[in-house]
């Protein structure tokens, strides 16, 4: 692990969401004349280091009353690291992305997604360049969890970036296929049902063999819209609700390989049901098209 300063040079310019809740705090500014988000998350407790914790932390009263006091506890700086994700240089669309937004749900039948989305995506959708890193192995290669090589069944099982991987408790992992052609749920055919329970399978089973973590204890599904046109499936812990878990944007695998097994077409044709963001251009498609 490298330890670097880049973000000594970091202009704030504003705040584009934060949550005490969450904890996290997402940034636009610039770093070196170039846009960038940053992202800061302070990490769960782990029980593993209650110990060194409470042996070498110094406590400061802040107040006592009856059999109650609540202290601040300041704790060896490596147990108090926070999460930084960075994106630099970062488009108009990921700024877009992050800042917290009023949603609206969009009813996408089969036909317009041919006439009003299609279009879209296929001008405007995030580069995947870092899916094509994966998968070639140019970047992340020593994350990879599991790798099925297969042209046309196979994947690449690997945490995803929200994940530090230090606990279980909000296990969060990917599955990206090696088929370059296939952009989203709408794109799947009974065709591709072989593809789809292979990457069930086996991911379930590295993920029980690595983590410990039985198939019961997981949530896989499928985003639509995904941000990144190019299929995969997320994999993450049953109790911990992942930020996009939400019904108006998941499509658990084992819905959709069953689907697809009763109407080998089921999401060509079907009506679909996602939010877009108030400043998102496709959701002025839709209302151009008079769809909203
Ligand atoms: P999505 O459904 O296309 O979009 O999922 P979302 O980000 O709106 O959920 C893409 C998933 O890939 C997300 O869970 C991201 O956190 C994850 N992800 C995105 N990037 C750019 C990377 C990356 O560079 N590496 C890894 N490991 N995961 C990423």
């Amino acid at each position: 692990p490298e330890s670097e300063s880049i973000l000594s040079g970091f202009k704030t310019s504003n705040i584009l969401r934060d949550s005490a809740r969450e904890k996290n705090i997402f940034v636009h500014g610039k770093l070196a004349d170039q846009d960038a988000v940053v992202i800061l998350e302070k990490t769960p407790i782990r029980e593993d280091n209650l110990p060194e914790i409470f042996s070498g932390s110094r406590l400061k009263l802040e107040m006592k009353n009856d059999i109650y006091s609540t202290y601040r506890l300041q704790v060896p700086p490596h147990l108090n690291e926070i999460k930084t994700t960075v994106v630099c240089p970062a488009t108009e669309k990921h700024v877009k992305k992050y800042q917290r937004q009023d949603s609206f749900l969009v009813e996408e039948t089969g036909k317009d997604y041919q006439s009003i989305t299609l279009p879209y995506i296929q001008k405007q959708s995030f580069s995947v360049q870092w899916v094509y890193n994966i998968l070639e192995k140019k970047a992340e290669a020593d994350r990879i969890v599991y790798e099925d090589p297969d042209p046309k069944v196979g994947f690449v099982l690997l945490p995803d970036f929200k994940w530090d991987q230090k606990q279980v408790d909000d296990l969060y992992l990917i599955a990206i296929v090696h088929q370059r052609d296939i952009k989203s749920l709408r794109d799947l055919t009974s065709e591709h049902t072989p593809l789809l329970q292979n990457i069930f399978q086996k991911g379930k089973e590295a993920i029980l063999q690595r983590y410990n973590l039985p198939a019961s204890q997981l949530r896989v599904y499928l985003h639509y819209q995904p941000s990144y046109y190019h299929l995969h499936v997320h994999f993450t812990k049953l109790g911990y609700e992942a930020p996009g878990c939400s019904v108006e944007r998941a499509h658990l695998l084992s819905d959709v390989i069953q689907n697809l097994q009763s109407d080998p077409d089921y999401y060509k044709n079907r009506t679909l049901y996602f939010p877009l963001r108030a400043d998102d251009g496709l959701l002025s498609k839709f209302k151009e098209a008079g769809r909203l």
